[in-house]
């Protein structure tokens, strides 16, 4: 079957939607940092809407920070991909062509550095990963004992970090007397733009303080709030889609109809019309990103870990056991909803059950385990900051508790049918040899877990109601196994 490529479009299906602006013409004005699937089917998208409806130079240069896996899949196809929208109704696809080259910063930063100081280029985002930002998760400042981030520190010229590249090229924006950039955090973190930009000043902090200032006078690091479930695309959707296309595409990515994007409006320069394509510019992100955060993320990752445990693949398959959907409505509806608050007339319920109906799209093969990677930064994010809210008060909240516990029972890398896995985290050696020292015996475990200060801080540790809560959800777990807690935790009433 022949590559996709810009001589295929005029032979696809008329059911294809394709770019409806020329893209030769079209220059660089964004500079992506970590484009995977995610980008592809979420940013890059709404850009490519901008650029169909009014054109401009929106043009998307991607950069993979060390594989070049996507590089080789995009760039003998033009930089062209599908976006498949998949549902139980049946699958809409559209190629898009916002992008139109990407770099892999391993084997050029100098050619990120170059694509991050092009006069066109206004904005920056990110898809990098809650670990792509170096922060100690706990503290939410650059961890500065991060070897990249030394090396970085130490090489400026050939950074391997996002921070470390942005840094460099705004030192030479500022020394060439050029316009400061909109640099936008699209991971999922709370308050992610600070975050962000907190990461840049530090780092820039130790390279010079007249770069700090700049930065601080020049950039801007709006917040967002992202979502799209988007699984990792198998070998049988690349078939499907080459079928339909009548061409290979080895860069299609597959999601799910909803799609949501929350952006500050606080920009340094110019921007796409983002909002003509379907976002929306707020001047407080926080509380969209925390219920994003909570209600769907936190219930995303203790699904996972419940799933991963029972081995259950997918998160559509895990939400047809009542266990787990007792165990999830109980999670959202009892316990986040009641610490969030959202503007004017916004329905949480109804959201909650949006989120419900999402999950349970066969349509999407969203695997449990993929969402389970990285727990150790995405638990700081997503569940701990409710939990504490409710250990303040001197309350305890039992799904949200189990879902801690769920993790904390999968990072022992063996499943309740004994199989062996290993662990997809920054922390995984750290935790593989806490538990190979420590044994299945849950007394013995989990203070050394509680003793990891990127995940738990002292305060947090030191909670005789948290520590006291996970030892039960655990012994509770390690005797009875994920689905029957899920169901006990479920059916019962917080107090
Ligand atoms: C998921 C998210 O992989 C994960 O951890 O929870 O990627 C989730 O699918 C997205 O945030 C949805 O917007």
């Amino acid at each position: 079957m022949k590559r996709l490529s810009t001589e295929s479009l005029a032979q696809l299906p008329p059911q294809v939607q394709t770019p409806r602006y020329d893209r030769d013409s079209t220059d660089i004005g964004i500079v992506h940092l970590g484009i995977g699937a995610f980008h592809r089917a979420h940013q890059a998208l709404y850009t490519e809407q901008v650029l169909n409806e009014t054109g401009g130079a929106w043009g998307i240069c991607g950069v993979s920070l060390r594989s070049a896996t996507v590089r080789d899949q995009l760039a003998p196809q033009d930089c062209l991909y599908t976006v498949s929208v998949n549902s139980d109704a049946g699958r809409k696809l559209q190629l898009v062509g916002a992008v139109k080259t990407v770099l892999v910063a391993s084997e050029s930063p100098s050619a990120v550095i170059e694509a991050l100081c092009l006069p066109s280029v206004h904005v920056v985002t990110l898809t990098i990963t809650e670990k792509g930002y170096c922060l100690n998760p706990a503290s939410g400042r650059l961890n500065e004992s991060h070897p990249d981030i030394r090396h970085d520190l130490a090489y400026p010229d050939q950074p391997i970090t996002a921070i470390g590249f942005i840094a460099r090229a705004l030192e030479h924006r500022r020394k060439n007397g050029q316009a400061g950039l909109t640099i936008i955090s699209c991971d999922n973190w709370f308050a992610n733009g600070k975050r962000l930009g907190q990461a840049v000043l530090d780092f820039s902090t130790l390279v010079d303080t007249e770069l700090q200032t700049w930065i601080a006078d020049h950039c801007r690091f709006p917040c967002t709030m992202v979502d799209r479930i988007v699984p990792v695309t198998t070998l049988e959707d690349r078939e499907r889609i080459g079928n339909t296309l009548g061409h290979e595409d080895q860069a299609c990515v597959m999601t799910e109809p909803f799609s949501q994007w929350v952006i500050e409006d606080n920009f340094a320069g110019p921007v796409p019309d983002w909002r003509s394509a379907g976002a929306t510019l707020v001047s407080d992100v926080q509380p969209f990103e925390k219920m994003k955060l909570r209600m769907l993320n936190g219930s995303h990752s203790t699904l996972a870990y419940l799933a991963c445990l029972a081995r259950i693949d997918t998160v559509s398959e895990a939400i047809t056991h009542p266990e787990i959907r007792l165990l999830v409505e109980k999670l959202m509806r009892e316990e986040m909803v009641p610490t969030l608050s959202l503007p004017g007339s916004f329905d949480l319920d109804a959201y909650a059950d949006q989120l419900l109906q999402r999950f349970a799209n066969t349509a999407l093969h969203h695997q449990t385990r993929q969402i389970a990677m990285d727990g150790s930064q995405k638990i700081p994010q997503r569940l701990l900051p409710a939990l504490n809210d409710y250990l303040q008060k001197g309350e305890s909240s039992a799904a949200i508790m189990l879902g801690i516990a769920a993790w904390i029972r999968y990072t022992r890398g063996i499943d309740e049918s004994g199989i062996r896995y290993q662990l997809d985290d920054p922390l995984s050696e750290q935790l593989e040899i806490l538990h190979e020292a420590c044994g299945p015996d849950v007394e013995s475990y989990l203070p050394a877990i509680l003793g990891i200060s990127e995940v738990f801080d002292v305060e947090l540790k030191n909670n005789l109601l948290f520590s006291k809560g996970l030892r039960e959800a655990l012994d509770t777990l390690e005797s009875l196994g994920a689905l029957a807690t899920a169901r006990l935790v479920g059916d019962k009433t917080n107090g």
